[in-house]
């Protein structure tokens, strides 16, 4: 029974270390010569029975990076931080253009297409997880959002 006991502590360890929240498609919007600011999206896969929750951002490509959603306020569209983007257990959140996006504010240098980008996500449970995202080029996607008719 001790050898069962070991074995599966082992087990439940190693499926504790990989069961990690999936991230699909992550890419950095390229901007043009002059720009200072872009975003980064992504799609977040929880296989976990708890809920995540993401509490903060990081990278070396900008001086500020920031958690956002867009809301509504007087009618229009807004950009505002979030203090954490929650990923349902089981559950899945799309970070895309008009929605929730990780904020490149102040950047370092232009984003060019075929560039990759390190970025650091940090869950409330203190694990961080270190994402390569590719640079695209993208429409810039908000005028679609913004038709309501
Ligand atoms: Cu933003």
């Amino acid at each position: 029974m001790k050898y069962h006991a070991i074995a599966l502590a082992s087990l439940l360890f190693t499926s504790a270390a990989s069961a990690d929240v999936m991230v699909h498609d992550a890419y950095a919007r390229a901007t043009p010569p002059n720009a200072v600011n872009s975003a980064i999206f992504m799609h977040l896969m929880n296989n976990e029975n708890k809920a995540r929750q993401i509490i903060n951002a990081q990278s070396d490509i900008s001086k500020v990076v920031e958690l956002h959603n867009h809301v509504m306020h007087d009618g229009m569209m807004q950009m505002r931080k979030v203090d954490s983007i929650d990923i349902p257990a089981n559950g899945m959140v799309d970070l895309k253009p008009g929605g929730m996006h990780v904020m490149l504010l102040g950047l370092n240098q232009p984003l060019k297409e075929g560039m990759d980008l390190e970025l650091t996500l940090t869950y409330a449970n203190g694990e961080t997880q270190l994402l390569s995202v590719p640079v695209k080029k993208v429409m810039a996607g908000m005028k679609k959002s913004h038709a309501h008719h």
